[in-house]
């Protein structure tokens, strides 16, 4: 029997422990655990870029990122990112709440992140559930929201939107298995919401993140060597806590689209 223990109330859960880990070849129970919880934390896995590559392949087709300033590709495996934070350096996805790939059509929907080193402490992941914030809106702001689609542009706000990585999403979208709607909005990627003006948009969109990312609708994730953790990028926002300064940190990352 492999244990589901929930972080919090709406976000997150650990499945399976270090000493019991869960196989993977129990998708249905991580993909069912996963719709319920958002944030799956797999401790106690032996992986490496390979077989994060193959194993995440039961979540759909693999997103290549593109080439550019920070971005690290493993040598072979074009799906598979090399995060490293040595010290001085920067953490990738480090500057703020997002999700992965929203700009691209279809958009990022789960991402693999296989940690190798950690610091002893530090670098932990803070994760928001965007389906606990959307049921907490009034019925109102929830039939306003569902009636926009925003526009998503790799280089983000305050920039013409990129020529190639630019696509556009409803903000409000519906989970395929729970069936519960979330907002699928973020501040480092939306540049406006189709329709508005970017006043008007920047507005809506800082109300949105402070909403979503409040401490009610979120959890915090410790790393540790060998720990996968899955999430839903079309549900979730993340943030890397960049709090541990001179020490070495290596994760490796595969996006499903
Ligand atoms: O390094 C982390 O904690 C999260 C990485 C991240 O933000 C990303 O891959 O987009």
């Amino acid at each position: 029997m492999v244990e589901v223990t929930a972080l919090t109330a709406h976000i997150g859960a650990v499945v399976g422990s270090a000493v019991d880990p869960v196989p993977l070849s129990k998708i249905e129970l991580i993909r069912s655990a996963l719709a319920d919880h958002l944030v799956v934390v797999l401790p106690g896995q032996a992986m490496d870029p390979r077989s994060l590559d193959a194993f995440m392949d039961a979540f759909g087709p693999a997103h290549i990122h593109h080439e550019d300033q920070g971005v690290v590709h493993v040598a072979g495996l074009p799906a598979v990112l090399e995060l490293r934070k040595d010290p001085d350096g920067a953490l990738f996805g480090g500057s703020g709440w997002h999700a992965d790939a929203t700009f691209e059509d279809p958009c990022g929907k789960i991402t693999g992140l296989y940690a190798a080193t950690v610091p002893a402490v530090g670098g932990d992941t803070v994760f928001a559930s965007s389906i606990a914030a959307f049921e907490a809106l009034s019925p109102v702001m929830q039939q306003m929201l569902a009636g926009l689609n925003a526009v998503h542009s790799y280089d983000g706000p305050g920039r013409p939107d990129h020529r190639d990585l630019t696509a556009v999403h409803p903000v409000v979208r519906r989970h395929p298995i729970s069936g519960r709607q979330g907002l699928y909005v973020n501040n480092m990627f939306v540049t406006r919401f189709d329709g508005m003006t970017r006043e008007e948009s920047r507005t809506l969109l800082e109300f949105l993140e402070a909403h979503i990312t409040q401490p009610e609708f979120s959890c915090r994730v410790r790393w540790a060597p060998g720990q996968l953790v899955l999430w839903d990028n079309r549900f979730t926002l993340h943030y890397p806590v960049n709090d541990f300064d001179r020490q070495p940190r290596l994760l490796y990352r595969r996006v499903a689209v």
